[in-house]
Order: structure tokens, then C-alpha cells, then sequence
């Protein structure tokens, strides 16, 4: 099984998103764009693993994300998040959990980025509409190679956020 670690996007985000890429469209830009049900923000990069229920997902203090920014890795064209201090601590906790419950994952840095399409062809020049949501759970996903392309199935999330006092049982 293919797993990730999301945060699945609000209607909102998405929106925002999809007029990022008919702006991409609207200036010629061809390759595979990401369909709107698949846009996400990926925190960690699992892989191959066959026990997903021994992937443990922190719980996620509520914060607020905000579209900001847009650029290349190559080929690959994306969005871009506003700095977010709580986004960063999110990560680190949940990478630090798979580390020690021994589950593989990618260790590449974490570059904040929502893919809007791969294998690009052009060079776009867009505005990215202002954008936020909040963010109370992150969600462990699986990645399967469908007739149309990946599809993306959520299987779990994490608890809600409860206080500290509360999450450390007292
Ligand atoms: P990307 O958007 O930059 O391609 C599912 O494949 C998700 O996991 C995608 O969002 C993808 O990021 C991300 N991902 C991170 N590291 C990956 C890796 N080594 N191989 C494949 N996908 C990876």
C-alpha cells in the first residue's frame, strides 16, 4: 500500500486553486494538472507500507493556513503557503512519531507545496487569489494508480485537538 500524510484542502482552497490553473490554461500551458478532488497538502511522504494502522497521527492544535506564492520544482508547478510557525511544529511532531515507531518515510526536508501540475509545458505567470482555511486534523492517505490517474483515498484522521492538560491524561 502507498501511503501519505495529508492535510485534505477546504472548498475554499480549492477554488482558489483551480483558478490558479485555468489562469495556466488560459496562457497555454499544457501537462497534467492536478484534479481538484486531488489537491492536497502532502506532510509526509510514506511509500510503500503495509500496516497503515501503525501509522500514528498526532493530534493538531487548530491553525490557519493562507495560500501564498506560486513556483517550479522543474517541470512541476505549485502554490505556495504563507509561513506558518504551527504548520512546521505539526510536521516536526508527526515526523518524530514515525521516526519512532520505526515507519519509513521520506526525510527530504519539508517544502510546503501544493502541486498544481506536473510535467508542465510553458512558463506561467499567475496571480494566486487570497485563501485560507483552518486546519484541525491531518489525515493519512493511500495512493493508488487509477485508469485516469492516482487516486488519492483518505483512511484515517487524527483525534481532534484536545488541551494540553487533557492530552497529557491529567
Ligand atoms: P508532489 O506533490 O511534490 O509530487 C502523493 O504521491 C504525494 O506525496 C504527492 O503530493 C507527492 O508530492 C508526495 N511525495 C513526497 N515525496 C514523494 C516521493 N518521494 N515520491 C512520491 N511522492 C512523494
Amino acid at each position: 500500500m502507498r501511503l501519505f500524510i495529508a492535510i485534505c484542502l477546504s472548498e475554499e482552497m480549492k477554488d482558489a486553486l483551480r483558478r490558479v490553473q485555468r489562469q495556466m490554461e488560459s496562457q497555454r500551458v499544457t501537462g497534467n494538472f492536478t484534479s481538484a478532488e486531488n489537491l492536497h497538502l502532502t506532510l509526509a511522504f510514506i511509500g510503500e507500507y503495509p500496516d497503515p494502522d501503525a501509522v500514528d497521527l498526532p493530534p493538531v492544535e487548530p491553525f490557519t493556513l493562507a495560500l501564498d506564492g506560486f513556483g517550479s520544482f522543474g517541470d512541476l508547478w505549485w502554490a505556495g503557503l504563507a509561513p506558518c510557525p504551527a504548520l512546521n511544529r505539526c510536521v516536526a511532531a508527526l515526523r518524530r512519531g514515525l521516526a519512532d515507531s520505526g515507519i519509513p518515510f521520506d526525510r527530504k526536508r519539508f517544502s510546503p507545496h501544493i502541486t498544481l501540475l506536473r510535467r508542465g509545458i510553458g512558463r506561467p505567470a499567475v496571480q494566486v487569489p487570497p485563501a485560507g482555511m483552518t486546519v484541525d486534523h491531518i489525515s493519512l492517505m493511500r495512493s493508488d494508480r487509477g485508469k485516469r490517474g492516482m487516486v488519492y483515498t483518505e483512511l484515517r484522521r487524527s483525534e481532534p485537538w484536545s488541551s494540553p492538560r487533557k492530552q497529557d491524561g491529567v
